[in-house]
């Protein structure tokens, strides 16, 4: 993608960070396309006839990050039928990219993104908001063992994404523990300072 046709912006943070939850606001609020790659491989997971099913169910309730191959796939198919279909070309890109070979292969292969929202926010907290979502969402990672995994996965191998970026000027941090009203206030702030 040329910069002409895709903005891109990275949304990290940990499980239970409130990556989706200031997505949605900033759909509403800016006409981002929202593209969560969780959310593209748990669609991938249960569609019939995928040959990747098994493979990301696996991953998913282990914590681990699925082979890039298949996340970077999903993610380039999003965006090409975001552009063709909706005219959109602001994306908001959740939960990924979460390891140093998928953030080197995306930006070089597929775009280099604009920054990345980084959403801060200590364990105790992000637990608790999981084990509570973990009661009504059907999540097959929303449980205390699994979170746990995520929670380890996310220290070791995405956190050097993150701090790879912010070593680039390339992060806009944000403290994610007040409520979702209050976080966004700071995140319309902190994306206005960078002229959006
Ligand atoms: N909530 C949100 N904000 C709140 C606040 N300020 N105060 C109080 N409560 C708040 O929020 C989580 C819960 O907290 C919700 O109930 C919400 O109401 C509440 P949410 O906005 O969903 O947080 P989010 O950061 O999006 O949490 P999520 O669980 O989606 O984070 P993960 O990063 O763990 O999940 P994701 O779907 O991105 O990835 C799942 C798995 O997919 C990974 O573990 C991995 O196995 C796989 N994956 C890959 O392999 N590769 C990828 O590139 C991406 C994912
Ligand atoms: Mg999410």
């Amino acid at each position: 993608f040329s910069p002409e046709e895709a903005t891109v912006i990275y949304v990290l943070g940990g499980p239970g960070s409130g990556k989706g939850t200031q997505c949605a606001k900033l759909v509403r609020d800016y006409g981002f396309k929202h593209l969560s790659a969780g959310d593209l491989l748990r669609e991938e997971q249960d569609r019939p006839g995928s040959e990747f099913g098994e493979l990301i169910k696996s991953y998913i309730k282990e914590g681990q990050i699925v082979p890039m191959e298949v996340t970077v796939q999903l993610l380039e198919n999003a965006m090409r039928a975001a552009i063709d279909k909706e005219g959109k070309h602001m994306f908001l890109i959740d939960g990924f990219p979460r390891k140093m070979d998928q953030a080197l292969k995306f930006e070089e292969a597929v775009c280099k993104s604009k920054f990345t929202l980084f959403f801060d926010c200590p364990e105790e907290v992000m637990q608790e908001r999981l084990l509570n979502r973990g009661k009504t969402s059907g999540r097959s990672d929303d449980n205390a063992e699994s979170i746990k995994k995520r929670f380890k996965t996310f220290e070791e191998t995405s956190m050097p994404v993150v701090d790879y970026f912010a070593k680039e000027g390339r992060v806009v941090q944000i403290e994610a523990v007040k409520s979702p009203d209050e976080i966004y206030e700071t995140v319309k702030e902190k994306l206005a300072e960078r002229g959006i």
